[in-house]
C-alpha cells in the first residue's frame, strides 16, 4: 500500500522522529495491567501488547514500569530497576517490532501514589502487614481520598538515588531493544507531585519556583538524554494542568515543554490530572486535546494527544488539523486489539494484516 500523501488518510501518514519511523499515528497507550510478579514481565504482557501490534498500531507503549521496587503503583506493576527484567520485556519487544510497530515503554515512579492495591480489590494505599512500603515524595503531604499514607519527604540522597533509578532503568530499556522511551511525569506521580505546588512544599532548590520544581525533571532528562541514543526518540508525559485553583497550569505546561525540547526532548505526551483527589476534570471526548494542540504551536514540538479517543474521524481530524502528531487510545485499545485496521476501513483505507489474516482482513 503506497503512502501517497493525496490519498492517505492523516492518521495512516507514517512518522519519523530521529532514526524511528511510525507506520501510522496511532499508538498504544501505556496502561497498567497489574499483572507482573516482582515486576518481571509474563505471558500476560506478551499476548496484551503483542495482540495489538498485530493490530496495526504505529507505536506500542508498554505500562508505567517502575525504576525502582517502591516507584511501583501497585505490587503488580512491572519493574526494570534489575536487569533479570530485561529478557521479558525484551522478548516483548521483539514481537512488537516484529509485526511493524515501535516498541516504546514508559518509565516511572509513583511517588505518594506507590503502594497501592490492585485496582479490582480497591486500590488502597497498602500497609506494611498487606505488603505495602513506605512512600517517598517532596513533602510528607498525602495525596488523600484512598491513598492515606504520610509519604516521606525525600532527601537530598533520595533525589539523587530516584534519578540515577531513572539512568539505569532508560540503559536496561535500550538493551531490552526499546526504541521509544517515555519519561512519566503525569498523573500525580513522582515527577508530577515535584512540578505542582499544590504538593510541592519544599524550601530547597527543588522547591518554590517554577525553575526549582521543575528541576528534577529537568536533571533527570538531561542525565537520560546522555544514555538514551541520539538517534532514538525521547518523549515526557505531563498532566498538561492539575484542574484545580492554584495548581499547575496549561502555560506551566508551555514553558516545561520548551525547556524540556532545549533537552532533547522530542515529544511531549499531553494529559492532565492525577495531583490531587478532588480535581474537578470535565471528561468528554477529546478533552484534552486542546492541551496538545496548545503546547504543539507555543513550544514548536511534536505532541501525543491522549484521552477520550475513541472514533475513527475524531483521531484522524486530530492530525489533520495539526493538533498532534501522534494519537494516543487507552481503554479503547482494551475493547479492540484490531482498533487500526477497521480505523482504516471507516477511512476508506486499507492496512497489511500478517499473513495469517490475511483471508479475513
Ligand atoms: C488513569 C489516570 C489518568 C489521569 C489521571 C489519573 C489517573 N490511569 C493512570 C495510570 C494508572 C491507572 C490510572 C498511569 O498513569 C500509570
Amino acid at each position: 500500500m503506497d503512502k501517497n500523501p493525496t490519498t492517505t488518510p492523516h492518521l495512516f501518514q507514517p512518522l519519523t522522529i530521529r532514526s524511528v519511523t511510525l507506520r501510522n499515528r496511532i499508538g498504544v497507550s501505556p496502561m497498567c495491567q497489574y499483572s507482573a510478579t516482582d515486576g518481571m514481565a509474563n505471558d500476560w504482557h506478551f499476548v496484551h501488547l503483542g495482540s495489538r501490534a498485530v493490530g496495526g498500531a504505529g507505536l506500542v507503549i508498554v505500562e508505567a514500569t517502575g525504576v525502582a521496587p517502591e516507584g511501583r503503583i501497585t505490587p503488580g506493576c512491572l519493574g526494570l530497576w534489575s536487569d533479570k527484567h530485561i529478557e521479558p520485556l525484551a522478548r516483548i519487544a521483539k514481537l512488537i517490532k516484529s509485526h511493524g510497530a515501535v516498541a516504546g515503554i514508559q518509565i516511572a515512579h509513583a511517588g505518594r501514589k506507590a503502594s497501592a492495591d490492585l485496582p479490582w480489590n480497591g486500590g488502597a494505599h497498602l500497609s506494611e502487614a498487606q505488603g505495602g512500603w513506605e512512600t517517598i515524595a517532596p513533602s510528607a503531604i498525602p495525596f488523600g481520598d484512598t491513598l492515606t499514607k504520610v509519604p516521606r519527604a525525600m532527601t537530598e540522597a533520595d533525589i539523587l538515588r530516584v534519578q540515577n533509578d531513572f539512568v539505569a532503568t532508560a540503559q536496561r530499556a535500550l538493551a531490552a531493544g526499546f526504541e521509544w522511551l517515555e519519561l512519566h511525569a503525569a498523573h500525580g506521580y513522582l515527577f508530577n507531585s515535584f512540578l505542582s505546588p499544590l504538593s510541592n512544599h519544599r524550601t530547597d532548590q527543588y522547591g518554590g519556583s517554577f525553575e526549582n520544581r521543575i528541576r528534577l525533571l529537568l536533571d533527570t532528562t538531561r542525565a537520560v538524554r546522555k544514555v538514551w541514543p541520539d538517534h532514538l526518540p525521547l518523549a515526557v508525559r505531563i498532566s498538561a494542568i492539575d484542574w484545580k485553583e492554584g495548581g499547575w497550569q496549561i502555560e506551566d505546561s508551555i514553558v516545561l515543554a520548551k525547556l524540556l525540547k532545549a533537552e532533547g526532548v522530542d515529544l511531549m505526551d499531553c494529559s492532565s490530572g492525577g495531583l490531587v483527589p478532588d480535581a474537578k476534570i470535565e471528561v468528554k471526548p477529546g478533552y484534552q486535546i486542546p492541551f496538545s494542540e496548545k503546547i504543539r504551536h507555543a513550544a514548536n514540538i511534536a505532541t501525543a494527544a491522549v484521552g477520550f479517543i475513541t472514533e475513527p474521524k475524531q483521531a484522524d481530524d486530530i492530525v489533520r488539523l495539526g493538533q498532534a502528531d501522534v494519537v494516543l487510545l487507552a481503554r479503547q485499545f482494551l475493547r479492540d486489539p484490531y482498533w487500526p485496521a477497521h480505523a482504516a476501513r471507516m477511512l476508506g483505507y486499507k492496512i497489511t494484516p500478517p499473513n495469517q489474516y490475511l483471508r479475513a482482513w
